[in-house]
């Protein structure tokens, strides 16, 4: 009885071989269906093929398996196959650490970021004036921090809200930053204003909303400065490696990823910090990834440990707002921190980072 069992198993087994390496082989030819369909641009599930495979199986089933057992094992293969075919197409794309391993270092005005170190970027929400801008510009420079933010244009949710002021705040923004030896990072909204503001920025800033805005992308990436992209708000990763796919194509990949939250159902902060995202970026691409603290958790008592999170989990630096009196700030006057209150955060995040 027992030798019947070994016996039978004996057969199961070889059977076992050669189904995998059927499966095997069936799943190589999907690969090579994958690649025919990337470059004539063809969907990769075909649910018409899918139904055609299905009922020639089913028209050949003889038994014992019931037609549904067949249908429910062969649309599990379609489906391996065609995640197999999705993932070759990740790992094909230009910003994939598969076709470049090593790590993409960005030079903005000699800072190196991607290099390893912190490089954080902070600054008001909205550039308000000169003496506004100025009086964060020195308090960040003093901490040591050369990347200064600031808004010019303003995508708000409402449209009577402060829009900001344009060139003119991207005109401050240079002056300031130019006296004080720091770096411009402004968010662009418009594919128009790109050549332009080009002359007054060091690092375009793509913003959640705009992180599919297609054209945008595209004038982003025919540009040689760096381009600070952040993660839509209901974008999922792949959707956001495709958004810098589309500037890297057009030729420029001095691309930095920025988490900043995405929606969910909590209400307890402003967006959910998906702070695993960073890992995972870093993993699947060589570019450098920043976490911004003060839109994702839209809370001031959140900064510091959200901000040690992004640190710990392998962050390039953190992005944060700071004004000189946020009761009065034209936008993000809930969250943004001042001055002393930005002066301790960076001083217990370095000497976290130091630890
Ligand atoms: C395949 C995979 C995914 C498609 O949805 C349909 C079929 C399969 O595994 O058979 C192969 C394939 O991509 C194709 O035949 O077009
Ligand atoms: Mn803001």
């Amino acid at each position: 009885m027992s030798n019947d069992l070994e016996q039978l198993r004996q057969q199961l087994d070889s059977i076992n071989g050669q189904l995998l390496e059927l499966i095997s082989q069936r799943a190589e030819i999907a690969q090579e269906i994958g690649e025919v369909k990337n470059k004539q641009s063809i969907n990769r599930f075909d649910p018409v093929r899918e139904r055609k495979m299905l009922d020639e199986l089913k028209s050949k089933n003889e038994g014992p398996f019931e037609d549904s057992t067949i249908e429910h094992i062969f649309k599990e293969i379609f489906k391996a196959s065609l995640e197999l075919q999705e993932d070759d197409h990740r790992k094909a794309l230009l910003v994939s650490r598969k076709k470049k391993p090593e790590n993409t270092v960005i030079n903005i005005r000699g800072e190196q970021v991607g290099d390893g170190n912190l490089h954080h970027v902070m600054g008001p929400c909205s550039v308000e004036s000169y003496d506004q801008v100025m009086d964060v510009a020195k308090a960040v420079k003093r901490k040591g921090i050369n990347l200064l933010r600031g808004g010019a244009f303003k995508p708000r949710t409402s449209p009577y809200d402060f829009q900001g002021l344009g060139i003119e705040g991207l005109q401050i923004l240079k002056k300031v930053a130019d006296e004080m030896d720091m770096a411009v990072v402004s968010e662009i909204v418009n594919p128009a204003d790109i050549e332009k503001a080009v002359d007054y920025l060091d690092v375009i800033q793509i913003g959640a909303r705009n992180m599919q805005n297609f054209e945008l992308l595209k004038k982003a990436g025919e540009v040689s400065k760096p381009v600070l992209l952040k993660r839509g708000m209901s974008a999922t990763i792949s959707e956001f490696l495709n958004a810098a796919e589309y500037i890297i194509s057009k030729g420029n990949g001095n691309i930095i990823l920025c988490e900043r939250g995405i929606r969910t159902y909590e209400k307890a902060t402003r967006n959910t910090l998906d702070i695993s995202a960073v890992p995972i970026l870093k993993q699947e691409t060589h570019l450098p990834v920043m976490v911004d603290v003060t839109h994702s958790t839209g809370r001031r008592d959140l900064l510091l440990p959200t901000a040690k999170a992004a640190l710990a989990i392998g962050a390039d630096g953190v992005m944060a707002e700071v004004h000189p009196d946020p009761a009065v700030a034209l936008s993000d006057s809930a969250q943004q921190i001042d001055i002393p209150t930005f002066e301790q955060f960076i001083d217990e995040l370095q000497a976290y980072a130091k630890r």
